[in-house]
């Protein structure tokens, strides 16, 4: 698949007061900007037109954009982010998508779900239930996704404090081809993959992005970054240790279309 566009947002100057579960040391907002401009110049250059979003300061999480849509070739969803704090994120991107895409559907009461649980694999969904992404709202994406001809299935994470959203720990590569977190488990229906399984060190790395010709990863992993490149990939390294701090990776940084 290739994209044309993105979305981000700026991170604002109160990024460090959002959600976050690492125990790391406070990030640096001047850091996080550069590391961000960085981001969008990456995907300027893998050939997508980026949209930039300003920051709002009323949502600290506000730049991990991708946790507010899901958007595939037929269909573009908002989604209703499982913590509240983050639920009013959702009608300004609506607003700078509506530029794109004129029919969305949408994420409805008690559905909650965090665009980070969801993994396209071609025509097919993966819907990770986490503590964000429940069953009403995984119900209602299936179903959504249904009406356009998409399929899906649901995994479940719930179990795995390590992993805050389903993509934390999958990335697909494409090519049949997964990059997952250690101990990640089987995936019903894609026995006939392949799967890179990321070293117990380099565990966050198996959050990435494929756009494109690249495949964008987490700078200071180097061992995936080797894998990778044995494998005939073009790797695009970003920093991304103050999104990090915030349990956020390179995927949450955009919305991709
Ligand atoms: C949160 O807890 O919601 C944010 N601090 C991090 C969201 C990261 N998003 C993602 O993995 N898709």
């Amino acid at each position: 698949m290739r994209f044309s566009n993105a979305i981000v947002r700026i991170p604002g100057a109160n990024f460090a007061q959002g959600l976050t579960t690492s125990g790391m040391q406070s990030p640096s907002v001047p850091r996080a900007l550069e590391q961000h401009s960085a981001y969008c110049r990456a995907l300027t250059e893998a050939g997508l037109k980026v949209t930039v979003m300003p920051a709002d300061e009323e949502y600290p999480d506000g730049t991990f954009v991708e946790d507010t849509f899901i958007i595939a070739e037929r269909v573009a969803i908002a989604t209703r982010p499982g913590a509240m704090t983050r639920r009013g994120e959702v009608a300004s991107v609506a607003s700078a998508m509506s530029q794109f895409r004129r029919d969305v559907e949408q994420i409805v009461p008690p559905g909650t779900v965090d665009g980070g649980d969801v993994c396209q694999v071609g025509d097919h969904f993966l819907i990770g239930l986490s503590a964000r992404t429940n069953e009403a709202g995984a119900g209602q994406l299936a179903a959504t996704l249904a009406r356009h001809h998409y399929t899906s299935s649901t995994i479940e994470i719930r179990g795995q404090s390590s992993l805050l959203h389903l993509k934390s720990g999958i990335t697909y590569l494409g090519d049949r081809l997964f990059v997952v977190a250690p101990g990640f488990p089987p995936i019903a229906g894609f026995a006939d993959y392949d799967r890179i399984e990321v070293a117990p060190i380099e565990a966050y790395a198996a959050n990435g992005v494929r756009i494109n010709d690249k495949v964008f990863i987490a700078a200071g992993f180097p061992k995936l970054a080797a894998t990778l490149a044995n494998l005939g990939y073009r790797t695009c390294v970003l920093d991304t240790s103050e999104f990090a701090k915030m349990d956020g990776g390179l995927s949450c940084l955009s919305l991709r279309f």
